[in-house]
């Protein structure tokens, strides 16, 4: 199933577009004038998916870009974000739509509704009921980016990326902790990983059982250089990271730098047998949005089959639109890491809603780790 909805393909990572200010800047270039503010994922859109739509529709876009949900989250709860379309991941969007934060989308807007894998709907429909609210823009996993050769030299070989043993053992961070190792920043993105590694539900909203995970993460923190949730593709394409965890496209990125680079910096992307998180970026329209036409219309052009495509192309994350598939390229096509395989599929999960009365706890125990108390 999950296949069929990798088959369904991806959008992309940075570019395109001036990158506005977040929040107010945005809001201040929106009265009367034909733009949109679009807020978006750093590294996830084709360099030229944003002045295309530029052209086509007249329409200035102001493109401003975040790196975790809870960023974006706190503008939207704020209000008077100014943006015209966002992009949470659908664990923080279901609980943005009972807070009011999104207008339902009027799918008759839409002409490329159709065209989105109804499986992948199906699965999105857990979280934004009937799909009321979001459409996907692009899908991926959460697992392991490493320097090939620093691998091979510390371990003999690289099979041990096949596991999150590599990262959660600390005995074999400790490895290669002289070559730079970063996490993401995040509670929200990290803890579930750890706590399907330790055999308990990646879910669990039990303190007890989030603090096995805790404990955990505590033992690895002498050998983690940096928690950040996007500068880690220009550091493994550059060889000052040697072992992350991080999102597929985002490393599969770092590799093509890296080789486009000819720095003979060898970046590959692994997701751990043990199985990892699946998560979905949704569109969507916050229901104070100023340009509401303009918006309808960048969704529904991201939703073209050669627009999802290019993206796909450009950021390597798949995307929703299986009609996508053909102008995909093939080596993108066909790698299992972008596109898990069944088996591989088989042991990903999803993220469920965040209950917001976890917020204090994730807060303090990731401030705990970074700060080393
Ligand atoms: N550089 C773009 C990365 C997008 C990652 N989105 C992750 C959401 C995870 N819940």
């Amino acid at each position: 199933m999950v296949c069929g909805l990798a088959a369904a393909v991806a959008l992309s990572a940075c570019g395109g577009g001036k990158e506005a200010a977040a929040g107010g800047d945005a809001a201040a270039a929106a009265p009367g004038g034909n733009v949109l503010n679009v807020y978006n994922w750093s590294d996830y859109i084709a360099e030229d998916t944003v002045p295309g739509f530029e052209r086509e529709r007249g329409t200035e876009v102001n493109y401003g870009v975040f790196d975790s949900n809870e960023v974006l989250e706190a503008k939207l709860l704020a209000g008077g974000s100014g943006f015209d379309v966002v992009v949470p991941g659908l664990q923080f969007l279901g609980r943005q739509v009972q807070a009011g934060v999104f207008q339902p989308l009027d799918k008759t807007r839409l002409k490329n509704y159709a065209g989105l894998d109804p499986e992948l709907m199906k699965r999105i429909a857990v979280q934004d009921p009937g799909n009321q609210y979001s459409v996907p823009y692009m899908w991926g996993t959460t697992g392991i980016g490493y320097n090939v050769d620093k691998l091979a030299a510390a371990f003999g070989s690289t099979e041990i990326a096949g596991s999150w043993d590599l990262v959660f053992k600390p005995e074999n961070l400790a490895k290669m902790q002289h070559c730079g190792v970063m996490f993401l920043d995040a509670p929200s993105e990290v803890v579930p990983v750890v706590l399907n590694y330790l055999g308990e539900d990646p879910n669990s909203t039990d303190p007890a059982v989030i603090a096995k995970a805790t404990a955990l993460l505590k033992t690895l923190r002498p050998y983690i250089q940096t928690f950040h949730s996007s500068q880690y593709i220009e550091a493994l394409a550059n060889g000052s990271a040697c072992l992350v965890i991080g999102w597929s496209g985002d490393v599969l990125q770092a590799r093509d730098r890296a080789d486009e680079s000819g720095n003979g910096v060898k970046v590959a992307y692994s997701i751990p047998k043990e199985g990892t998180s699946l998560f979905f970026d949704m569109l969507a329209i916050p229901a104070d949005a100023k340009n509401v036409d303009n918006a309808y219309a960048f969704i529904d052009y991201l939703l073209r089959p050669e627009v999802a495509a290019a993206n796909t192309n450009f950021i390597s994350f798949p995307n929703p639109v299986p009609g996508s598939l053909p102008l995909v390229d093939e080596a993108i096509r066909n790698d299992p890491t972008i596109y898990p395989p069944p088996e591989t599929a088989a042991k990903l999960f999803t993220l469920a809603i965040l209950p917001p009365e976890l917020d204090r706890l994730f807060t303090r125990l990731w401030t705990e780790l970074k700060t080393g108390r």
